[in-house]
Parts: C-alpha cells; sequence; structure tokens
C-alpha cells in the first residue's frame, strides 16, 4: 500500500487556513486545491511499502515518537515549488521538526524502505498545479498571513488510495498514530532537577 508518515494539524488551524485562502481560491479555480480535511505536514514519503516492510516500519516509528516531545507549529504566508506546488510556511518549531523528519526518515531507511534524500522543507500543500503556471501573483496574495500556534502531539501514518478521493485525487486514510511523548532537548532527565 502507498504510504506516508504525517503531521495533522487541528481544526482551528485548518479552518484559519481556510478563511486565509478563501479569496485565492476563489480567484485561481484553475489550480487544483488540496482539500482541507485532508491538510497535513508530510515527514516522510514512503511510496509503495509492502506488508513486511510495513510490519518493521509500524514499531519502529512508534519508537521514535516517544524520542520526540510535542511540537508548537504555526502557518504563515506562503512558498512555491517552482510553477508547481503551492504552500504555506510551518513556523515555531522548526528544528525539532526537522529533528522529528529526520527520526521518521531514518526508522524507514532502517525498515528497508527507499526515501528521498532531498532535504526536509517545512511546508503545507495548498495547490498544485493542471500545468506550470506563473504562481507568484498567488504567493504574494498570501504574504501578509500569520496563524496561531497549535500543538502537533501526534506522527500519524497515513495510507493514500489515489483516485479515489474528491475531485479524482488521493483518499487519505490515517492507519496508525502515536503519540510524541519525548522530552523537548536540553530539559533535565530527571523531573528533580536537583545539582550533582
Ligand atoms: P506534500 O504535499 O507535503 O509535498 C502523499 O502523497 C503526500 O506525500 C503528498 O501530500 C506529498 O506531500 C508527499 N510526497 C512527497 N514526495 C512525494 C512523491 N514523490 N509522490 C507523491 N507524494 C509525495
Amino acid at each position: 500500500m502507498r504510504l506516508f508518515v504525517a503531521l495533522t494539524p487541528p481544526a482551528v488551524a485548518v479552518e484559519e487556513l481556510v478563511a486565509a485562502t478563501g479569496g485565492v481560491r476563489a480567484e485561481h479555480p484553475e489550480l487544483r486545491w488540496t482539500p482541507p480535511e485532508q491538510w497535513h505536514l508530510t515527514l516522510a514519503f514512503l511510496g509503495e511499502v509492502g506488508d513486511r516492510e510495513r510490519e518493521d516500519l509500524v514499531p519502529r516509528l512508534g519508537r521514535a515518537a516517544t524520542r520526540h516531545p510535542p511540537l508548537t507549529l504555526s502557518f504563515a504566508s506562503a512558498g512555491r515549488f517552482g510553477d508547481r506546488v503551492l504552500w504555506t510556511r510551518v513556523r515555531g518549531d522548526v528544528d525539532p521538526l526537522r529533528r522529528l523528519a529526520a527520526s521518521v526518515q531514518a526508522a524507514a531507511r532502517r525498515a528497508r524502505l527507499a526515501v528521498e534524500t532531498r532535504p526536509y522543507r517545512p511546508h503545507l500543500t495548498l495547490a498544485r498545479t493542471r500545468e506550470a503556471t506563473d504562481l507568484r501573483p498567488v504567493v504574494e496574495a498570501l504574504e501578509g498571513f500569520s496563524g496561531q500556534g497549535w500543538e502537533a502531539a501526534e506522527l500519524h501514518l497515513v495510507r493514500s488510495h489515489l483516485g479515489a478521493g474528491p475531485g479524482g485525487g488521493a483518499r487519505h486514510e490515517p492507519i496508525e498514530g502515536w503519540p510524541l511523548t519525548g522530552r523537548p532537548q536540553g530539559s533535565p532527565e530527571t523531573s528533580a532537577g536537583w545539582p550533582r
């Protein structure tokens, strides 16, 4: 099955982003806007994963979740990958987010899955283009957007059903979830905090 690992923003952050992007969505029906109920932050795209690899991967992801703390993130403004992908920026605990993504990718590699070696770029994809499109005006229109902070407290393994979603896109089905229960980096080993 086709899988990816992601963080899912809460309804309040999704609603805020829906409101912030309403104008540009209406003005640019030529773009393929991702459905808000499927918005997510991809940490690792795994592609087709066999049953045996998935069984190996699942406990590894569970262990990774115990080593990372919940993150406070927010969305702001927009950016693009060339003339193909429009996204909103992720701000806040971006360094811990990068460490979490690296850990998830390492878990996938240890489960013998091929993961992308491109550097991780924190983003949430808002739209894709049908053909090469100048996305600069849309990016500019979203420049002033600055969302509230929200907590990412759970890691999700998500199945993507190609062609089964709204408008012929993919349908996303979370199949496993783990709370992020690690300590923030630099926090003491014990809660007592006595000098040694
Ligand atoms: P993105 O939108 O955050 O870039 C499920 O397909 C998710 O995996 C997509 O939303 C996409 O996340 C991400 N992804 C990353 N690399 C991909 C690839 N090569 N093919 C399809 N999806 C990919």
